[in-house]
């Protein structure tokens, strides 16, 4: 049987690569996606038919839907994520890593016939702005529709992407399987996927593809985001000279009219899509969301440092999100909206925990059960995403479609700690902020195995994203801050919005507050004000951030920006403790930061 492509695309390698992997995977039917609104709509009417959507309230919640996954797939699985370089060590120390060869028999074994009685679904997509440059097109193909519908939300995905491919463009093949093959008129499970030690997540950077098998969640099926934009951009970033971060990027306007576009990078549970929605309660100051997960930063002519957000949509964590934490979120998901593992309210809305004030009296949990409010279980899974088209967001930026990118003025990193990283801090220079970067970690919130408050090292947030040897990644940091003079690179910044006192009790109000810390950092920006040295960096002079009418006492300005230099005695051996793994792979100018940092403690 053969497929007809007339219509789709005449692009060689790309119709004998859908040819190959339809012998291997065997499907009863191939599914060329155009992309468009009609195809999408008949996916999700398809869902609903199978039971595995739930259209919501239209007058509630209009376009959008409730679904949950098997409980056994709910989030990325990082023990199954594999990096298959030829040799061992350009996986590095923080990658799982398997020999090509051996994975590559291991899939073709999972994958033939692993699509029998099933539909194959070929979905061209494009990551960035359709026309740009710093643009990359993937093509997923995939047995699952909730896939199918993901990618048409998060992407910029079917005949455009193919146009733009045009017939011998290169693309990144993403074959993607839930592994569960039907018996002739089987209906099988609603959630089909394997169970996690039978899933594989596999990443070959020297031949740029990906193979997923097993899980139909998230990162681990949704190929674009985790997978293509960070694990497989990392590499092309390094071959060629730029970087594909996991950071937010947001525009920042003064009350004068002057834009700043700001990048900032966070460990997981620290609000990065808050940051990136930000409203800010200062008088005249606005924000604009170009992107809320991933940025691709490559330098222009001019020598200033451009950035895409290469996604389309926003795949958030629903837990915590409400018209308090971000109300731009809240107005995003108000409709088009796809819910996953959220709970479901008796009038066909959604609900999760955080959301609102007065939780209600019976949903329908994550796992299907009628829930009573009081119940010791959660109503929403603690991972549960909403999955949303980022036109739809009332602040998103005029400038996500374009080619070229936004200039990035900072770059900002932070974590989630209780004491020793002061309120915010500016790095002396490029390779100091990337130290920063490299030595960024972050207190644990998940509650699950006992480890609430453990420090989890996570340079650069890019911990499980990373698609080769962390060491290397410092250095290509390194590098980069070569490719332009000092006066042109972005300025580093370090911040902590999760500062406590000796009650526990947050000491920064965060959230929309912290406007007063993107001020600062603007202002920094061109110099218009100074800064007081400090052995971590350059501090605002008190008279110089905004706090006006916070009511902040003196003693808590103080605590938020006190250095408490025995605990950064201890910081700085937990820290050379953790580097000592990159072995001769942690570049020498990373070493020497660290020294100077003790040097500067010392003084
Ligand atoms: O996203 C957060 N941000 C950044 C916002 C732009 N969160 C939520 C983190 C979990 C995803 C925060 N939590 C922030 C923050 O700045 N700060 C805090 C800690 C905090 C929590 C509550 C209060 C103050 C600080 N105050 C009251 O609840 C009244
Ligand atoms: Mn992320």
């Amino acid at each position: 049987m053969s497929i007809d492509f007339s219509n789709w695309s005449n692009h060689k390698n790309l119709q004998n690569w859908i040819l190959e992997m339809k012998n291997l995977c065997k499907p009863e039917s191939v599914h060329l996606c155009d992309g468009s609104k009609q195809e999408f709509d008949t996916f999700c009417k398809r869902l609903e038919d199978e039971g595995v959507f739930k259209r919501l309230n239209p007058e509630k919640r209009p376009g959008s839907f409730w679904c949950v996954s098997d409980s056994n797939d709910v989030a990325r699985v990082e023990d199954r994520t594999f990096i298959c370089s030829e040799k061992e060590v350009d996986a590095g120390p923080t990658n799982h890593w398997c020999d090509p060869k051996e994975m590559k028999q291991t899939l073709l074994k999972v994958f033939d016939g692993c699509m029998e009685g099933r539909e194959m679904y070929v979905i061209p997509f494009c990551m960035g702005p359709i026309g740009s440059k710093l643009s990359i097109i993937g093509v997923e193909i995939t047995d699952s529709l909730y896939v199918a519908v993901n990618m048409f939300i998060m992407t910029r995905m079917g005949q455009k992407a193919l146009e733009f491919l045009g017939q011998s463009g290169e693309f990144v093949p993403c074959m993607h399987s839930v592994g569960v093959p039907l018996e002739k008129g089987e209906k099988g499970p609603s959630w089909p996927c394997q169970p996690t030690d039978k899933k594989y997540i596999v990443h070959f950077p020297q031949e740029k593809s990906i193979w997923s098998y097993g899980s139909g969640y998230g990162g681990n099926a949704l190929l674009g985001k985790k997978c293509l934009a960070l694990r497989i951009a990392s590499v092309l970033a390094k071959e060629n000279g730029w970087l594909a971060e996991h950071m937010l990027i947001l525009g920042l306007t003064s009350p004068e009219g002057e834009k700043k576009y700001i990048a900032a990078s966070f460990p997981s549970a620290c609000g990065k899509t808050n940051l990136a929605m930000i409203t800010p309660t200062l008088p005249g100051w606005k924000v604009d969301c170009v992107g809320d997960d991933i940025a691709w930063m490559k330098f222009g002519k001019d020598g200033k440092l451009y950035a895409i957000n290469p996604e389309n949509g926003y795949f958030g964590v629903a837990p915590g999100t409400s018209m308090q934490s971000n109300p731009n979120a809240m107005k995003t998901i108000a409709k088009n909206t796809i819910f996953t593992n959220v709970a479901l309210t008796d009038d066909g809305d959604v609900w999760w925990e955080g959301m609102t004030k007065e939780t209600p009296e019976h949903l329908l949990s994550w796992t299907n059960k009628s829930w009573d409010k009081g119940s010791q279980e959660k109503a929403a899974h603690p991972n549960s995403r909403f999955t949303t088209p980022a036109k739809q967001c009332p602040i998103v930026s005029q400038e996500m479609d374009n080619p070229e990118g936004v200039p990035i003025s900072a770059i900002i990193f932070g974590g989630r700690r209780a004491s020793l990283e002061p309120l915010v801090y500016e790095a002396f220079d490029w390779n100091h902020g990337t130290f920063l970067g490299a030595a960024l970690s972050s207190e644990m919130t998940a509650a699950a195995k006992g480890t609430i408050g453990k420090l989890r090292h996570d340079p650069f947030a890019m911990l499980p994203f990373c698609g080769y040897n962390m060491g290397d990644y410092f250095k290509h940091w390194i590098e980069m801050g070569q490719q332009s003079d000092a006066s042109n690179l972005p300025k580093i910044f370090h911040v902590n919005w999760f500062i406590k006192d000796e009650n526990e009790k947050f000491i920064w109000p965060g959230f929309g507050e912290n406007s007063r810390i993107l001020k600062w950092i603007f202002q920094r920006c061109d110099h218009k004000i100074e800064s007081l040295d400090t052995p971590l960096g350059k501090c605002p002079k008190v008279e110089d951030l905004d706090l006006n009418g916070l009511n902040l006492s003196k003693e808590t300005l103080e605590k938020l920006f006190h250095i408490d230099k025995s605990g950064w005695e201890e910081e700085i051996k937990g820290i050379e403790e953790y580097f000592s793994k990159f072995k001769d792979h942690l570049p020498n100018e990373i070493k020497d930061q660290l020294e100077n940092l003790r040097k500067r403690l010392n003084q």
